[in-house]
């Protein structure tokens, strides 16, 4: 399972807070501690549309000289923000996201098409606004593919994000999400699905709960990815517990690995 650490958010309140005032530190902390917790990528998104690249950047010089390997998963509504940073990264990321809404595939594709080991997140969303069913999930499915196609971008460097909403409002989010990866599978055995499962609990109490429900479930259908909480150790334990259970760990090797890491939460 392919973990991208969500908490460098500017959606999150106390991230907010501190890319208002520049406090590095906080940042620093929060990234470390992800890495520590095995993120494979660090999401960054700044929530600041009037300042966005120059805060992605500001994240990015500051978490590279701390952590040289890093990989970054670049977080932004804007094309330019992604191809300002993108030179500046020193490992190759994930572009987090591209869709078929106007300007996206045009200034994105050939970008991540001419560079190594650069991945990315497509939406499967359209021009005509957010999508209800499993149906207009496939259409999008079907027009980023032909123009990953037509760039030559491969199907392993693309991780199709079939869009989770809160359950609270959206009662068939869950199976919208499961019944269009599986979808994706009978056509494509080997695309890679995403999420990022938090949405599914968006104003309900106790999130924990559903997001871990949420875990387990889409990864029996295929869920190889997630843009989640890695330091939420009851999740992060439900990863390698689920890896186990579905044959994907063999001898429970990496589920050991990472408990005695202590990276579990919990009675030991
Ligand atoms: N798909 C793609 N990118 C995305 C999303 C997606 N980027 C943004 C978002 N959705 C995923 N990121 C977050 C980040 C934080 C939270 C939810 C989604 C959030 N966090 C709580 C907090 O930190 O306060 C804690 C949540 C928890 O405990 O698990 O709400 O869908 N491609």
């Amino acid at each position: 399972m392919l973990i991208i650490g969500e908490k460098l958010n500017g959606a999150i309140k106390a991230v907010a807070e501190a890319i208002k005032n520049r406090d590095g530190d906080f940042i620093r902390d929060l990234a470390s501690k992800q890495l520590l917790q095995r993120a494979d990528y660090l999401d960054i998104c700044s929530g600041r549309p009037d300042c966005d690249a120059e805060i992605l950047k500001w994240m990015i010089g500051l978490i590279q000289n701390d952590h040289p390997d890093v990989r970054f998963s670049l977080d932004s509504p804007n094309p330019d923000t992604i191809l300002e940073c993108m030179p500046l990264c020193k490992n190759p990321g994930i572009i987090n996201s591209v869709s078929l809404e106007k300007n996206k595939t045009g200034s994105i594709f050939p970008a991540v098409a001419d560079k190594n080991g650069w991945k990315m997140i497509a939406l499967l969303l359209d021009d005509t606004g957010m999508p209800e069913t499993v149906e207009k999930r496939m259409e999008s499915f079907h027009g980023i593919t032909a123009k990953m196609m037509e760039y030559g971008i491969s199907i392993n460097r693309v991780y199709f994000d079939p869009l989770v909403f809160t359950v609270g409002t959206s009662p068939d989010s869950f199976l919208n999400f499961i019944n269009t990866s599986k979808e994706i599978k009978k056509e494509c055995p080997d695309a890679h699905i995403i999420s990022g499962l938090s949405n599914i609990s968006y104003g309900l109490p106790y999130r924990k709960a559903l997001n871990h429900a949420f875990l387990v479930g889409a990864m029996m259908f295929g869920m190889d990815s997630a843009i989640m909480d890695p330091l939420n150790r009851d999740l992060l334990g439900g990863v390698y517990a689920a890896e186990a259970l579905l044959g994907k760990d063999e001898y429970c090797i990496e589920y050991l690995s990472a408990y005695r890491d202590d990276l579990f939460g919990g009675v030991k």
